[in-house]
């Protein structure tokens, strides 16, 4: 049995003078340059509401088929955020001292990051995105998602944006493995934990690495 076909509407959009095309584009780029991963939280509250727009935006994004294969899980409970920082530390710290390469931890080295992740209970909210690696109908079948990764990094894209034009910061911490997180939010099987964001304002005094970007010559190559 073939899905019905979706009633196709006219598309809303709105075409820009050039002038305000390129004042937006750099506009945009100057809002995204003064991003940065964050790794000393304030334990102050979010404003109410701003997290869940955020969230919104990031299920905006086009996905394989528009399946949305994804589940955002937010912890603000001070109990659930200290176990999954526990646990974290446990694997970050065999990741750092037994299972990455020399040249990865030198790699890490300029960036101060090590096992330690006091943020994880610092931050007033974890968000964990878990990709969905396929679906479950209502009978319990499975039925196929598309193109999970490149859905869900596009949904991950969407959500740092949104909470930096929100004004929050957030880190993209992947601890790895990353099963407790399945166990400890008591996700299901068919769900894979794809990153952890801790959400919040930065500590007074956050110092964060000085780091460039590749300029554009460096990433771009015209054809
Ligand atoms: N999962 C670790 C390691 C880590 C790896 C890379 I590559 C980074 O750019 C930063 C950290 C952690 O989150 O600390």
């Amino acid at each position: 049995m073939s899905a019905a076909a979706h009633p196709f509407l006219p598309l809303v959009f709105r075409r820009l003078p050039p002038e305000e095309m390129l004042a937006r584009a750099r506009a945009f780029r100057e809002e995204v340059a003064t991003r940065r991963s964050v790794r000393e939280f304030s334990d102050e509250l979010l404003p109410a509401g701003v997290l869940d727009e955020c969230i919104r935006a990031a299920g905006l994004a086009p996905s394989g088929a528009n399946r949305q294969p994804w589940t955002f899980v937010v912890v603000t409970d001070p109990e659930l955020k200290r176990r999954i920082r526990l646990a974290a530390e446990e694997e970050e710290r065999k990741l750092y001292d037994e299972r990455i390469s020399d040249e990865w931890r030198e790699a890490l080295e300029p960036l101060g990051t090590d096992w330690r992740k006091p943020y994880l209970e610092t931050a007033p909210a974890l968000v964990v995105l878990f990709r969905q690696v396929h679906g479950v109908r209502p009978d319990g079948s499975h039925s196929t998602n598309y193109y999970t990764q490149e859905s869900v990094g596009i949904a991950l894209g969407f959500l740092i944006v949104a909470l930096h034009r929100a004004g929050l910061a957030t880190l993209t911490h992947t601890p790895s493995p990353m099963g407790f997180l399945s166990e400890l939010l008591e996700r299901p099987p068919n769900e894979k934990a794809y990153v952890l964001l801790p959400v919040g304002y930065p500590a007074p005094g956050c110092r964060v690495p000085d780091i460039a970007k590749k300029p554009l010559e460096e990433i771009r190559v015209q054809r």
